[in-house]
């Protein structure tokens, strides 16, 4: 497993990896910084879709050389992002990327069914984390997508996560199912799914990756933790994927890590026809610059 996201540059210019990257609304400086720091790079072309006017004030006041990018300009941010979606969509763009958008328009797009980027049952978020007090990368999942997620969603989302993280070489993910405890409460529903994941993955029914739950988020990422409560696990303390029980949670827990950990992360959604960009508009250029990273690995 990578320990810093900075392992993943690395890795993308020795696989000398260039993608088109559809930024849809781009008058954001956050979105234009990393954006163009890739494209010089050479790990993506950009296509900026949005206010041309003010996506190019942006650009002259800080500077970046975009020669070369294509520009094309339209003010409605849903317009823009049924064209950054269209051009996804018919292969124009390899990427998509969330710019100066609310998280909701774009994902409506994303699932529009005559040109959105649908593939698999079920789209959803998937944050990498890099935390000081950590070990290792650590994904967390959905924190941005599926609000309420049944135990049927979470499959999914167990799914979309193992899947990638087996792609970048981890070929049996370690996922902890997080509740308030560790142990079953027929009166907390997340507690009750979580045994069901541990069940069906331990019958093979969710494969390439060890499932382990509930556990409570301490045992999940401390070895000394479980230990002292007497959990034997083979995910407790060296935890892969978090999994989250639902958006609330799983949004304050991103939010927290950030502001009070001072953790970096990448963030992109999993399970599209083509690799999504969705950061939280208050994430920094850094985080932006390592999820077009993540998706272009994706
Ligand atoms: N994957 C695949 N299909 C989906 C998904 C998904 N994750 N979610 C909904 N669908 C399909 C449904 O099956 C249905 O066919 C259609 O899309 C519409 O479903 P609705 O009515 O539930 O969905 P929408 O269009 O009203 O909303 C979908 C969103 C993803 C926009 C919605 O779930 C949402 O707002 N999520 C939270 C986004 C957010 O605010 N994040 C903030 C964190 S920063």
């Amino acid at each position: 497993m990578f320990k810093k996201l900075s392992d993943l540059e690395q890795l993308i210019i020795k696989n000398s990896l260039c993608r088109t990257l559809a930024l849809a609304v781009s008058q954001d400086s956050n979105s234009l910084d990393a954006v163009h720091r890739a494209y010089q790079l050479g790990i993506i072309k950009p296509i900026l879709i949005g206010d041309e006017k003010l996506t190019k004030e942006i650009i002259e006041a800080n500077n970046y050389d975009f020669t070369g990018a294509r520009f094309i300009d339209e003010s409605d941010h849903e317009k823009c992002v049924k064209i950054a979606v269209s051009l996804v969509h018919d292969g124009e763009a390899h990427t998509l990327m969330k710019g100066k958008v609310a998280t909701p328009v774009l994902l409506k797009g994303v699932l529009n069914r005559e040109w959105g980027l649908r593939k698999s049952s079920l789209l959803s978020h998937f944050a990498l984390f890099e935390v000081n007090t950590y070990h290792k990368l650590i994904g967390v999942t959905d924190v941005a997508m599926n609000i309420a997620p049944n135990l049927k969603d979470k499959i999914h989302i167990v799914n979309n996560s193992v899947a990638y993280l087996n792609k970048m070489g981890i070929p049996k993910p370690k996922v902890a199912v997080l509740g308030a405890i560790e142990m079953v409460n027929e009166n907390m529903q997340a507690t009750l799914d979580a045994a069901l994941l541990s069940k069906m993955q331990q019958r093979d029914q969710i494969k390439n990756c060890i499932i382990d739950g509930p556990l409570a988020f301490d045992n999940a990422v401390s070895f000394e933790s479980a230990k002292h409560k007497n959990i034997k696990s083979a995910v407790a303390g060296d935890t892969d994927i978090l999994l989250m029980p639902d958006i609330e949670v799983g949004n304050v827990l991103y939010k927290s890590l950030v502001f009070f950990a001072k953790a970096k992360v990448a963030s992109i959604v999993l399970g599209a026809s083509a690799p999504i960009v969705l950061t939280s508009r208050s994430d920094s250029d850094e985080s932006k610059y390592y999820s077009i990273l993540l998706a272009a690995l994706a």
